[in-house]
């Protein structure tokens, strides 16, 4: 299939940013060249000496149960370990080709909804009985079972392909995310996963109809909208690897069963109040409904794991 033939016109003019194009096409973008190295170890020094990022973060099972909170359980103002380290964030959210590319998605004077560190925990970390209760689920953010006072960042055992339109019901898909590695990330590191292409669908409810039909090829509906075929992206980098993606993009990670944890920076970027960019183009071209007002059907009502099942574990 050569999606380039479906792309927007305009998209094809030797004047568009490779950003927007990249956006248009395949709904993610990574950048070229890694931000700076030094500057993300020297970041990471300090995330790790601020704590063990081992089966210490982690409640008793008997705290636990002695009051269950899933929800209000991830990093928010006042809360959020980024708070300290404003000043070591200038290699992201300074560096010319993260400007240039945020600029060209979204325009002029665009605002960092949210930046917080993601924490991908490694299995050995995670205390047997918890592993045993989590075992299947889709979304395995972890923060309902780790100590108040480290939810100050977010803790994941693997999510299932989602889009982060999941977080924002009710809200258009016209902001992105912004991932950044701070230490290499291979194949055992949990690296993401992208479902190129799938954000031409639209916005769709979580858990999505994903059925794997290759090695790492999958055909993805999406109710009435339609389906398509799409290829799984291994998202893998050294230090200072950075990439962003359409909200509605399907992306995920597989547990992390090496023995080490992987520490990352997330941003959601949107544009200014009465601002368009090149992102509201994409979308307008691309003609599908952007925006949810229920997102995610996985859930019961004291926000626990309903479902047990999870596709991305298969990739
Ligand atoms: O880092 C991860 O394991 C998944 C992160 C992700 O998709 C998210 O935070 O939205
Ligand atoms: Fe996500």
């Amino acid at each position: 299939m050569d999606l380039g033939d479906r792309a927007p016109a305009w998209t094809r003019t030797t004047s568009t940013p490779p950003i927007l194009r990249s956006f248009a096409e395949h709904g993610f973008h990574r950048f070229g060249e890694p931000l700076d190295a030094d500057a993300a170890g020297r970041l990471l020094a300090k995330l790790r000496a601020d704590r063990r990022y081992d089966d210490s973060l982690f409640l008793s099972e008997a705290e636990f149960d002695a009051n269950p909170q899933h929800r209000g359980v991830n990093p928010r103002p006042g809360r959020n370990l980024l708070e300290r380290f404003e000043a070591d964030l200038a290699f992201v959210e300074q560096a010319p080709q993260i400007v240039e590319g945020m600029t060209a998605l979204l325009g002029p004077g665009y605002q960092i909804m949210d930046r917080k560190v993601v924490c991908g925990v490694p299995a050995k970390s995670i205390p047997p009985w918890l592993k045993a209760r989590i075992a299947g689920n889709p979304v395995n953010n972890l923060g309902a079972y780790v100590k108040p006072q480290h939810r100050d960042v977010t803790y994941f055992y693997g999510i299932d392909f989602h889009q982060d339109l999941i977080d924002h019901k009710d809200r258009e898909a016209d902001f992105v995310t912004l991932y950044v590695y701070l230490h290499q990330v291979t194949r055992a590191d949990a690296p993401l996963f992208v479902l190129e292409d799938s954000h031409r669908l639209g916005a769709s409810v979580f858990p999505h109809d994903l059925a794997k039909t290759g090695p790492a090829r999958w055909v993805y509906r999406n109710g009435p909208v339609g389906e398509l075929s799409t290829r799984q992206v291994m998202l893998t980098g050294e230090a200072g690897f950075a990439a962003t993606w359409h909200a509605c993009t399907l992306h995920g990670t597989q547990p992390d069963e090496g023995d080490r944890e992987r520490i990352s920076l997330r941003y959601l970027i949107g544009p200014a109040d009465g601002v368009r960019g090149g992102l509201h183009e994409v979308n307008a071209a691309l003609g599908t409904p952007m925006r949810l007002q229920s997102t995610r059907v996985d859930l019961d009502a004291a926000g626990a794991a309903a479902i047990k099942f999870n596709a991305v574990t298969q990739a």
